[in-house]
């Protein structure tokens, strides 16, 4: 029995779409996030981290989107449908960076910018000038620049590959969906900067497990 606990507007939505993918029978709890914008404590007593995604299988409480993703892979992707062979080398190596690259390099930047973004929303109104001018030294120094760069590495590769292992869909492009959604946040993406990243969006948003994961564990909205 697989049981997902997915949080609002987090990356267990990878987790939703991918068992969509895969057509396999799940159950699903949803959490809303608090006033805080974390996960409500009750998570905590699925797994002491209480971050989303976990996924239980049996008696275990699988954590780690990646995990999850290549857990669930390995048992109910023989076919290859969503992860290339080994032997298909490049797709392989393409597929395992981009997996690691979402979470490892990606949201890092991201997170950070969303947290200042939260303290400055949380000040209270005396001190919201000073937490403002540190978000916006913050923006600039650290998180900005780095984002263009990698922007325009993820442009570069879907200018040349339609999907993140290259010619096929696979859960590369379920692990970098999130991460490209947050980056598209706020004023969005430059559309004659970043038109690769942005039709490779609609791809993603136009399949139809995509659209059955946002029925059931609502829209990304950052
Ligand atoms: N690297 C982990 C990150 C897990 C994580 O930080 N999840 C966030 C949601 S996107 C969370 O649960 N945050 C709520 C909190 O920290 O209270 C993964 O990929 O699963």
């Amino acid at each position: 029995m697989l049981h997902l606990h997915h949080l609002a507007n987090s990356r267990s939505f990878r987790i939703l779409w991918l068992l969509e993918e895969l057509g396999l029978d799940y159950k699903l709890t949803c959490y809303e996030r608090n006033k805080a914008y974390r996960a409500p404590d009750s998570l905590k007593q699925v797994h002491p981290l209480g971050h989303a995604p976990i996924l239980e299988v049996n008696d275990r409480a699988l954590i780690e989107s990646g995990f999850i993703i290549e857990y669930l892979l390995k048992h109910y992707d023989k076919e290859h449908q969503f992860k290339p062979a080994e032997d298909n080398e490049a797709a392989w190596d393409a597929y395992t960076f981009w997996l690691h690259f979402a979470e490892a390099s990606l949201m890092p930047p991201l997170v950070m910018r969303l947290v200042f973004t939260k303290v400055v929303e949380q000040s209270p109104m005396l001190i919201k000038p000073v937490s403002k001018s540190i978000r916006n030294q913050v923006e600039k120094s650290m998180i900005s620049k780095s984002l263009d760069t990698m922007l325009a590495m993820i442009e570069q590769h879907l200018q040349d590959n339609h999907w993140f292992a290259g010619a096929e869909f696979s859960a590369a492009d379920i692990q970098m969906h999130l991460a490209v959604v947050g980056a598209n946040a706020g004023a969005g993406l430059d559309s004659s900067k970043y038109a690769n990243i942005l039709n490779w969006l609609k791809r993603c948003e136009e399949r139809d497990a995509f659209k059955r994961a946002e029925e059931k564990g609502g829209r990304l909205k950052f």
